[in-house]
Order: structure tokens, then sequence, then C-alpha cells
């Protein structure tokens, strides 16, 4: 590990923290090189079969405020966009790396979720009589077949398919190191490779060698924590990493004024293709894309379901959801784009 001197001067007017600064001085996570093996393999195969591929980012990044960690900061999200996106991106014939927050929701799984619908609630147990010997299979209750059928079915095809490759994070340090990594791997797909940069991602995090080895005692009074600024890493991507890729951001705004200004400010300074904008408190029934149609001029395309639809339920059998819509959008821009390459 390096000393953090090619940090700009704290306090200079105009504060931008750079990717490599960033990158020279945190440490890359344990692990990293196996995932990066693991992708390399996944893409190069599904290359060769002729899959587009999509990074599918999801869930929640931590900042941990101790190197043994008791207390850290989170970033909202239970990882049901970028799941839900993901089985989309399957159906329509992707080949899916899923970097996902740890214990976050996944594809298929999702639609289980220990606090929405538990599992155990679906079976039936054996009577006594017949399961003496253990042997008497457990059963789905017949109400709750009809609905298990296409997910596990959908499950069972990924599964064999080998299409569904789940790597995970846990810090924002982990996210950005794999980020680069993955975007990295998926690089010789140029045109072909997709990213969809669901994951909430903090914008602030704590250095490690700033970071207390050991708990925070109480008893000082307040505690004061200084937190550095997060590289916007979507710059060295579109540039570096994966410049022919079709890059999607997400941006959360709980203003919702502030969510197009914002989208299209992201695109003027980082030139990627497209940004989703939610609302969070609307964001499972309104989204808008934001595209950029030529210097200071940009596009909205709203998409809306019907906000008196129970969404409450995650996936619940039936009912329509906002990610089924996303992804077929973005699926016909990705086209375009890879089009665009062969005109
Ligand atoms: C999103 O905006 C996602 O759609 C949600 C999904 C996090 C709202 P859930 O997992 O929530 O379904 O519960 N993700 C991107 C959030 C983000 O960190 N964006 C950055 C920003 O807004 C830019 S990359 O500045």
């Amino acid at each position: 590990m390096t000393s953090n001197q090619s940090r700009p001067p704290l306090g200079s007017p105009k504060l931008t923290f750079s990717a490599d600064a960033f990158f020279d001085t945190q440490e890359a996570p344990t692990g990293l090189e196996k995932k990066r093996r693991q992708a390399q393999q996944f893409v190069e195969r599904h290359s060769s079969e002729g899959r587009k591929v999509v990074l599918v980012t999801s869930g929640g990044t931590t900042v941990p405020l101790e190197q043994n960690v008791v207390r850290f900061l989170d970033n909202f999200s239970a990882g049901t966009r970028g799941a839900t996106s993901a089985e989309y991106f399957l159906a329509a014939g992707y080949a899916v790396i899923f970097m996902h927050r740890q214990h976050s929701l996944s594809p298929y799984t999702r639609h289980y979720s220990h606090t929405t619908n538990p599992f155990l609630d679906l079976l039936s147990e054996p009577a006594e009589e017949d399961s003496k010997d253990g042997s008497s299979p457990i059963t789905v209750l017949p109400q709750h077949s009809s609905a298990l059928k296409p997910v596990l079915h959908n499950y069972h095809s990924a599964r064999k398919a080998g299409t569904l490759l789940r790597l995970t994070f846990v810090t924002v340090t982990d996210y950005l190191f794999m980020l680069r990594e993955l975007s990295q791997v998926m690089q010789p797909l140029g045109k072909r490779g997709m990213y969809y940069l669901a994951a909430a991602v903090s914008d602030f995090y704590v250095p490690s060698q700033k970071t207390p080895e050991h708990k925070i005692q109480s008893g000082k009074g307040s505690l004061m924590i200084e937190m550095d600024q997060v590289p916007k890493v979507l710059k060295p991507m579109v540039q570096k990493w994966a410049p022919e890729g079709f890059i999607v951001s997400f941006k959360l705004e709980t203003d919702e004024d502030l969510l197009i200004p914002k989208a299209r400010n992201a695109l003027e300074r980082y030139g990627h293709q497209v940004v989703v904008g939610n609302e969070l408190n609307r964001r499972k029934y309104e989204v808008v894309f934001v595209e950029r149609i030529s210097d200071g001029n940009f596009k909205e395309s709203w998409i809306r379901l019907d906000p008196q639809q129970d969404n409450s339920v995650l996936g619940k059998a039936g009912e329509k959801e906002i990610e089924e819509d996303i992804v077929r959008n973005l699926e016909e821009r990705h086209e375009q784009w890879i089009k665009s390459a062969q005109s």
C-alpha cells in the first residue's frame, strides 16, 4: 500500500478525488483475483456462444467505521431492482454477471424472501405415520404450486445453461475494485457488453488509513467522523475500462425536482448512454430514462405502472413488475447500440 500523497490538497475549492488515487491507496479485497478468473471464463464462454453479457450491480454498499467492523454506514437498497432485472435479462437471452451485496436479494430466490414470503410456509410435512423412516417427501402446498412452478423452471433453466454468475461485495471499496476488474474483463465484448449499475453506492467513505483498528469507544462525548468523497468511477469506466460498452447508471433522489437535472449532469460529465432516474418512494412504479441527444440537448421518457397495484409483496405472482419494461426498453437500446457499431 502506498501513502496517499497523490490526493488533492484538502480545502481546495474544487475538490476532486481521482479514481487512480483511490485504487493506489486502498487495498483490493481478498478473493478479487478468483472472481476475475470466474468472470473471465464466464465471459469467454458466453461470448463464444454468441450471447450478450450484462453486468448487473445490485444492493447497497457499506462504509466500515472500524477495521474490526462493529459499526458501518449503509446505503439503502434491498437489491430488488437488481435481482428482478437480472431475471428479465436472463429471460431475454443475456448471460448475467450479478455483482451484488452479500445477503441481498438474488434472482429467483427473491420471490421467497424470509421477510415477505418465507419458503417454509409453502411446504407441508408428511403425516407422522408416513414419515417414521424419514423417507416420505415434503411437498409444496397445492395453493402455492402454480406460483412456484415458473420460478423453479426459470431457476433450473438458468442453472442448466450456466448463464448466471453471482459474485458478492460488501463495502464500497470492494464494490469499486470489483467494478473496475469486471469491466475490464468484459471489455473484449465491445458493444455486446451492457453495464447496468443499479447498486446503491455510497458517495463518501473513510479511507483505510483513517479507519481505527478497534471498536470506537463511547464515553468521550459525540462522535465526529470525517469522510472522503468516493471517486466518480463512471468517467474512467466510460473512457478506459469499457469504452465500447453500453453503460446504464441509476440516479436515486428523494427530491423529485433534482432527478432530471442530476441525471442530465451525469450524462454530460461522464458521457455514458443512459441514466435511469427514480425517486425513492415511487421507484416501484415510475422511472425515467434520460439520454443525451446532442450538446446540451436531452430526451426523457417515462415508464409508469398503475400506482394502485400492490407492489408491497415482492414479485407477487401475476403482478406486473416495472423491471420487465425497463429491461425490454434497454434491450432495444442495446440492439441499436450494437447496430451503430456496424454502420
Ligand atoms: C437505484 O437507484 C436503484 O433503483 C435503487 C433500488 C437503489 C433505488 P431496491 O434495491 O432499490 O429495489 O430496494 N440505484 C442507484 C443508486 C445510486 O447510488 N446512484 C448514484 C447516485 O444516485 C449514482 S451511481 O448518485
